[in-house]
């Protein structure tokens, strides 16, 4: 992308209203911006980020054999009534009425359209197990929205639901879940602990919250340091191995780590004294067993082997796409700006011409632009008539995590200079080996 081509308005200013550097910085680097309370916009930037995370969701959920589809945000209200959550979900349910005097609500998540959907369908046990899950906006009208994205009225969910007749089952996809959310988030250059938690309104009593450590974070959190040693790493996964899927979960679960809902003193005076640590943590995601909760309320039922009707086991999990942008600023910025993991960058490589209008520099810069882009490193080409410095400033800003200058003075000598958003580290190298070098950099991403 040219930069004199694209949308980014930019804030000079920091905006006042924003508590928190990744709010912050979402504005000032023109990613989002503020519809109403609680609800934004997705600039071009902001929309980016967004779907290059929803992609990795879905190379993840299907890696592990779960199925697409797409439910809509509105739901017949009578759907909610025969499960008996539309008079308990309170306030946070935005309820609407159509032209027929019909209830209708933005759905805060699915259990039950899903189930409803899965009970039309499916009579036997034979087309069990099912995990469908969806990416789709939720509408929680939440006391208090703040932190921009992080905690929204609207907003960006992965929920999958699975469907099994056993326990053991259900409890295999529940695993399953576990593993491939930890593969999802390494992936994006984030570490999520899971954690014991508190099931609230979605019910059941399996049910663990990905937490992401930062001091801005909601949730209070008690955990063996020991949690934080742990990395998923590049591991071959059978989704199918029961017993690899139950050893995972028994690796990244059986130390202490609680949010403070399910805390225990007691427990935790446990863990070796220099091991214990509280904290703050986002929460990035969510999974949960809830058994046979919503399956016998709306008969959700199969023919078992036997022939005898069973209602089926059900979970639902959860992952906060939308509140991830924000979470991954959190972990990933300096006071200059963002710093993208190379997983998740909304463009590769930044280009930074710093003599617009000088031939040579231009034509070095188109050449680095086309090499760039023809190797799918997605650049990010400061061809505006600025300041050298207003184009550094805007490219920390953004957080594209290498940059390539290019100058008369460099080009006389044949080099061009590759710098590292991270480190600041620059090294100059010919235009073809820092084409070769971005290549690199990137082929394991
Ligand atoms: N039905 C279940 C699992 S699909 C469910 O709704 N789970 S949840 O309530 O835990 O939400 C899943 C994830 O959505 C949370 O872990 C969190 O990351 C994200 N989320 C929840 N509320 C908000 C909000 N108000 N703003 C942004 N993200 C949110």
């Amino acid at each position: 992308m040219r930069l004199t081509r694209y949308f980014l308005p930019i804030l000079k200013e920091t905006p006042a209203e924003a508590a928190i550097a990744s709010h912050r910085l979402m504005l000032r680097a023109g990613m989002i911006r503020q519809a109403a309370s609680g609800i934004y916009s997705w600039l071009p930037l902001g929309f980016k980020v967004l779907k290059r995370l929803e992609q990795i969701v879905h190379e993840e959920q299907q890696r592990a054999g779960h199925i697409p589809l797409l439910m809509p945000t509105l739901q017949p209200a009578d759907l909610w009534r025969e499960s008996g959550r539309y008079d308990d979900y309170g306030q946070e349910m935005l309820r609407i009425r159509d032209r027929h005097d019909r209830d209708m609500l933005y759905g805060p998540t699915n259990e039950e359209l899903i189930t409803d959907i899965f009970r039309s369908s499916v009579r036997s046990y034979k087309d069990l197990p099912l995990t469908l899950y969806h990416i789709q906006w939720k509408f929680r009208d939440e006391v208090r929205p703040r932190f921009g994205v992080m905690r929204g009225r609207e907003f960006y969910m992965k929920d999958g639901y699975n469907f099994d007749l056993t326990k053991e089952d259900a409890l295999h996809a529940y695993n399953r879940h576990l593993v491939s959310y930890l593969r999802t988030y390494e992936r994006m250059g984030i570490q999520a602990i899971p954690m014991r938690a508190d099931s609230g309104p979605i019910g059941g009593e399996d049910t663990h919250e990905f937490l992401m450590l930062a001091d801005t974070g909601e949730s209070e959190v008690f955990y063996d340091s020991a949690v934080t040693e742990l990395s998923f790493g590049d591991r071959m996964i059978d989704y199918d191995d029961v017993a690899q899927c139950q050893g995972i979960l028994e690796e990244f679960t059986s130390r202490y780590a609680r949010t403070d809902e399910t805390h225990d003193a007691a427990e935790f005076a446990k863990v070796p004294a220099e091991r214990q640590r509280q904290a703050r943590g986002i929460e990035v995601g969510q999974i949960f067993y809830f058994g046979t909760k919503y399956s016998q309320a709306m008969n959700a039922v199969v023919n078992g082997p036997d022939g005898a009707p069973t209602p089926v086991h059900m979970g639902s999990h959860g992952i906060g796409v939308s509140r991830l942008v924000g979470a991954l600023i959190e972990a990933n910025h300096d006071d200059n700006g963002i710093i993208w993991p190379e997983g998740v960058a909304p463009f590769k490589v930044g280009l930074v011409n710093l003599k617009q209008g000088d031939s040579a520099a231009d034509t070095a810069c188109e050449g680095l632009y086309q090499g760039l882009a023809a190797r799918g490193l997605d650049p990010l080409y400061d061809d505006r008539e600025e300041r050298a410095g207003a184009k550094f400033a805007t490219m920390d800003l953004v957080g594209c995590p290498w940059r390539i200058t290019v100058g008369p003075r460099g080009l006389a000598a044949g080099t061009v200079e590759l710098t590292s958003r991270r480190t600041g580290e620059s090294e100059e190298l010919s235009p073809e080996a820092a084409l070769a070098r971005c290549a690199q950099i990137y082929a394991g991403v």
